[in-house]
């Protein structure tokens, strides 16, 4: 088969420090990942060889936010880099009042209890982990109405973020308006793949809510590889800049939560934008119970001045095409090895269908999390399970049987070369190569919340 990997996406920096790794054997890995339950978040980090669980505080900062730590000011309050930062979000991103936390969930958090009340419903394009739990923990129930494309890994919808407005409506007849305070909408839909949502659906979305008096909220943990997105697929936007149009998705939401871990270049960091006053005044009585001072949430100065920093660096066409082309090439790489991934590739990491890797598990043997111990095991590469272990239950207690069974290679921004993303690629064919002949898992330890991060397996006989 011909390759359709692109060559042109080579990296707007180079390297000045380097960090080693570890390499490791297979009797060496066995005992690891045995002794890690077969759950990939309980592996040592320096067990790991290349270390694909999440794009989440794993990128490597640049020489200019460095630099922008040494300027830290860590007053207690005040300090000159959370007005920084205030500045950078409201003139970037143009939201108008910001609240730092010390990551995405700590806006949640916030966000939930200063918006939700008991019985309320929040509609979303499908639910992240943290973000529905918080929802539900302050009285909500989540509706999925996203497209059904997203569901589907073969679909090749440029847009599979979308939002399906017939669903929205319906939710909205059965419900009614006031008990929906807001519509909760990520770009790059991390459960779905990283797929993005369009400008033109969003708009679509502004003006049903806006009639409605319902808000948008935006999850805007990956903003900028959602520009990328709309910037190659959308028509009328090749010629607009990632900055232009990260403005104008913004501009069709009412607030936002961030995790500025992902798209903005840092280790640690979030916020909560609002437009309005009320929200606002509400979410700074809260932050302090739950984080810290309203000018500093959690972070230390020097976290917020990289941040803001991060902001500006992460908005550049250069550094998005080369982070999205990277993750291209990989995901084209595992094509050509005919294994079967969520199409289109997505912007933040390359989602293996554990289902069609695995046919003969159920899901109740856990196929995702058993492919991604086996990957480990295979060549130290660590992934995370995005599947029926991270559904978790319902407030019933019945298990959510998600339609996606998803093994994530989530690849951090700035940090890995070409040859590495090679090392992935032929790790995880010598697994697609003896997939006949792997066993699924039994869950023998189950946390009561977000379990996916503390379970514990063993193999099946
Ligand atoms: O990990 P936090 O608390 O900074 O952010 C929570 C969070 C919110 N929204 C979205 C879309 C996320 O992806 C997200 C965190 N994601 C993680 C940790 C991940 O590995 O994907």
């Amino acid at each position: 088969m011909k390759s359709k990997i692109k060559s042109s996406w080579a990296e707007p920096y180079k390297m000045k420090v380097v960090e080693l790794l570890k390499m490791t054997d297979r009797p060496q890995r066995l005992k690891s990942i045995k002794e890690a339950g077969y759950n990939t978040f309980l592996l040592k980090s320096e067990d790991v060889y290349i270390d694909l669980l999440t794009d989440s505080g794993t990128s490597a900062m640049s020489d200019r936010q460095w630099a922008g730590m040494m300027l830290g000011d860590e007053a207690y309050a005040g300090s000159r880099n959370f007005y920084h930062l205030e500045k950078v979000i409201q003139t970037l991103y143009g939201y108008k009042y910001i609240i730092p936390t010390h990551q995405g969930r700590g806006a949640e958090n916030i966000l939930s209890k200063a918006l939700i009340k008991k019985g309320d419903i929040i509609p979303g394009n499908m639910y992240f982990t943290t973000t529905r739990l918080h929802q539900e923990l302050a009285g909500a129930k989540f509706v999925d109405v996203i497209i059904d494309e997203a569901h589907d890994p073969a679909s090749e919808h440029p847009f599979k973020g979308n939002v399906d407005m017939d669903k929205l409506k319906q939710v909205v007849e059965k419900y009614g308006a006031k008990r929906i305070p807001y519509v909760c909408i990520a770009t790059s839909v991390n459960m779905a793949g990283g797929q993005p949502i369009s400008m033109q659906n969003l708009k679509d979305l502004r003006a049903y809510t806006t009639k409605l008096g319902i808000r948008i909220i935006h999850d805007m943990t990956r903003v900028a590889e959602n520009a990328y997105f709309i910037q190659q697929r959308e028509a009328g936007y090749a010629k607009k800049s990632i900055r232009a149009i990260v403005k104008e998705i913004n501009s069709y939401t009412d607030g936002a939560t961030m995790s500025a871990k992902k798209d903005a270049l840092v280790n640690i960091g979030g916020f909560l934008a609002t437009n309005e006053w009320d929200v606002y005044e509400e979410a700074r009585n809260l932050v302090v119970i739950y984080e810290g001072l309203h000018t500093y949430g959690g972070l230390a100065g020097r976290d917020m001045e990289a941040m803001a920093i991060g902001i500006e660096e992460s908005l550049s066409d250069e550094h998005i095409r080369a982070r999205i082309g990277q993750v291209e090439y990989l995901g084209q790489k595992m094509l050509d090895y005919g294994i079967p991934i969520v199409l289109p590739i997505g912007g933040h990491g390359i989602f293996v269908d554990a289902k069609k890797f695995l046919p003969h598990l159920t899901q109740d043997q856990f196929p995702a999390q058993t492919l991604s111990a086996e990957v480990y095991l295979e060549a130290g590469v660590r992934t995370m399970e995005r599947g029926v272990v991270s559904a978790g239950r319902k407030s019933n207690g019945e298990n959510y049987y998600p339609k996606l069974e998803l093994v994530r290679f989530t690849i951090p921004r700035r940090v890995y070369t070409q040859a590495h993303m090679d090392v992935i690629a032929e790790s995880i064919n010598s697994v697609f190569l003896r997939r006949d002949k792997i066993k699924g898992l039994k869950m023998v330890y189950e946390p009561k919340y977000l379990r996916f991060f503390q379970a514990r397996f063993e193999r099946l006989k």
